[in-house]
């Protein structure tokens, strides 16, 4: 009876983190010795402190501390697990040391708790170290946070210190994505607001910290939905039966019900279910099992079981949030091995897209990682691995990162998903596309200015393009040619050729070139695989105007000729696939139309 009321009891997951001497030792001890979590001897020994010391409050830190190895340093260097329940409730608690150095164990300690108690000191408030703590919290997907606010008795229970750390707090937090933010002012030495309130803070109407943890909600932090079983063993007791087993990372997995193995997307059916030593209808998420199908199909260690109308997504190139946790900086010329799920693969960081200051969260661009920093990077795996968003589901949203020689866990990520990872994810069916944009339009009518803008547009959505740019091509390759027809025509050749090449490997080609034949840009049309032909239209007299270049002037004093559109012929596109009249738009209205068009006819969401 009292074994199932235990049993019963909803598990709650608690990570604390604050900085050295802000008295999270005290607090813990308190937590555990007013709820009975505390031995009769480890009582008596800090009676005898206390005595000895001449204090009057018994000293819980000496409590934890002993216990652990940080004695002579005096600060706490791994994280501990400690453990009490209520008659609600059970707790562990993930003691994490304060030390900003020890980040890593924050993130080690924080990655399965549901409520982190960030403690600071009342009388120094938000600190460097505070911030960094909510960062992680935030980045972690914390359910809950709460600001303890400890040490009170130092400053008088004061209302106004309270109000301003909660200001600073609130203050920083806004840009971060915490969705439950509490603040509770205590005093853990003198067990005020811990469990219970002695009425030294009337002003303060908010939790008790232990009622506080008693009622939050603590949604199960299992994704129910998304079914995911990465295989870990294949066993074969004998020549016909081939067993498979793993942890059910999240979802629900049933006998008779249709399976898809990834990556090889063969199908079967869940012929049976061992979990324990007993056969079972279902398991789910958290419960390690061993199945056997219907089909004797190849299945590897590292696969992952899932439904057919549920998919995790599956690239070798993604963005994620990155902790460095080792003392060798981050090197983005190296390898690293990214453990995910089951599975060991190589990879590399591509791109460090930013690293954040956590103290004012800037973004700011950096050549590395040191230790402790987090930064926003793109990985490129050697093979593809099959993931979700953190966000959505953690267990197969997160991963580490393992130095080959060290063997050290180097870095702790999660896995993002946002419009740019959409974008990446994209731009890889893009990438098998490939297209040609060819402006064509007088001299000055605005293809270069156009071809510049919508280059940059695709590219920061990490879209492979180049521009054929009629000017640096005559520079480079066509110096030879001149501005008759022929060479005209030549000079259209060799664009084409070039960007119909690229185009085929994937890359969006943007051509501003005058290319004045009609039959030419026709021909092109027919023979190029998504050719689109875009007038960049404006009236002679709009671009003579204009005069980009001095040429117009030139062509007037006599000193050009052959010139398009005035004593050479400019042959008007009759239907092309999309007309810019740049004499009638901003230049910021017409990019934006050729980068929508080209969105729309490679379906991209930008
Ligand atoms: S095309 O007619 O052969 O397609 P292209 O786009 O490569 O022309 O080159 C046009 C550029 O060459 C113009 O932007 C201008 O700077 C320069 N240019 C020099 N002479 C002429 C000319 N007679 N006609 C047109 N452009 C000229």
């Amino acid at each position: 009876m009292e074994e199932n009321k235990m049993k019963n009891k909803e598990l709650v997951r608690l990570t604390t983190a604050g900085s050295v001497d802000d008295g999270k030792s005290t607090l813990i001890g308190r937590l555990l010795y007013e709820c009975n979590a505390i031995y009769s001897d480890q009582l008596e020994l800090l009676e005898k402190i206390r005595k000895k010391n001449g204090g009057e409050d018994l000293d819980f830190a000496f409590l934890l501390d002993g216990l652990s190895a940080e004695q002579e340093q005096g600060i706490t260097i791994d994280v501990a697990y400690r453990y009490f329940s209520t008659d609600k409730r059970k707790y562990i608690i993930a003691d994490v040391p304060g030390h900003e150095q020890y980040t890593r164990n924050m993130v080690t300690g924080a990655s399965n708790a549901q409520v982190a108690l960030i403690l600071v000191d009342a009388r120094k408030g938000l600190l460097r170290q505070s911030k960094r703590h909510l960062f992680i919290a935030s980045l972690l997907g914390l359910q809950h946070v709460a600001i303890v606010i400890n040490k009170m008795d130092l400053v008088d229970y004061s209302q106004a210190v309270y109000d301003k750390i909660k200001r600073d707090f609130v203050e920083f937090s806004i840009k971060l994505n915490i969705s439950n933010l509490t603040f509770i002012p205590i005093s853990a030495l003198k067990g005020e607001m811990v469990t219970k309130s002695t009425g030294k803070m009337p002003w303060y109407k908010g939790w008790i910290l232990l009622d506080y943890l008693e009622n939050i909600q603590v949604v199960s932090e299992r994704n129910l939905i998304d079914f995911r079983l990465p295989v870990q063993i294949i066993l074969r007791p004998d020549q016909d039966h081939r067993y498979y087993a793993g942890l059910v990372e999240s979802g629900v997995f049933r006998k008779g019900e249709e399976i898809m193995i990834l990556p090889s997307r063969q199908k079967s059916i869940v012929k049976s279910i061992i979990l324990g030593l007993n056969q079972v209808k279902e398991a789910s998420a958290g419960q390690s099992i061993v199945f056997s199908l219907q089909d004797n199909i190849d299945i590897s260690r590292g696969d992952i079981v899932v439904r057919q109308d549920n998919l995790p997504r599956i690239a070798s190139r993604f963005e994620a949030s990155l902790c460095w946790l080792d003392k060798r900086p981050l090197d983005l010329s190296r390898t690293y091995i990214l453990k995910h799920t089951s599975k060991e693969i190589r990879c590399s960081l591509d791109v460090l897209r930013y690293r954040i200051n956590t103290d004012n969260l800037h973004r700011k661009k950096a050549k590395t990682l040191h230790l402790n920093e987090i930064g926003r990077v793109i990985i490129n795996t050697n093979e593809e691995i099959l993931f979700d968003p953190y966000i959505q589901n953690k267990n197969l949203g997160n991963f580490i990162l393992i130095d080959e020689i060290s063997n050290n866990t180097v870095a702790a990520g999660v896995i993002i998903k946002d419009k740019k990872y959409a974008n990446e994810d994209i731009a890889s069916s893009v990438k098998k596309k490939g297209a040609i944009l060819w402006l064509t339009g007088l001299s000055g009518s605005g293809k270069s200015t156009i071809a510049n803008k919508v280059f940059d547009n695709l590219q920061t959505k990490g879209i492979d393009c180049e521009i054929l740019d009629g000017d640096v091509i005559r520079q480079n390759l066509n110096n030879h040619l001149g501005f008759s027809k022929e060479d005209r025509l030549k000079n259209m050749e060799i664009a084409g050729f070039l960007a119909n090449m690229l185009s085929k490997h994937g890359v969006v080609v943007i051509v501003a070139l005058i290319s004045p034949c009609k039959f030419k840009r026709e021909e092109f049309k027919n023979k190029f695989d998504n050719f689109y032909e875009i007038y960049i239209n404006a009236s002679l007299a709009v671009c003579e105007q204009r005069d980009v270049k001095g040429l117009y002037k030139k062509v007037r004093q006599g000193e050009i000729v052959n010139f398009t559109g005035i004593d050479n012929v400019y042959e008007q596109p009759k239907t092309p696939d999309l007309e810019v009249k740049t004499d009638k738009l901003s230049v910021d209205e017409a990019v934006d139309k050729v980068t929508k068009f080209i969105k729309n006819k490679l379906k991209l969401f930008i």
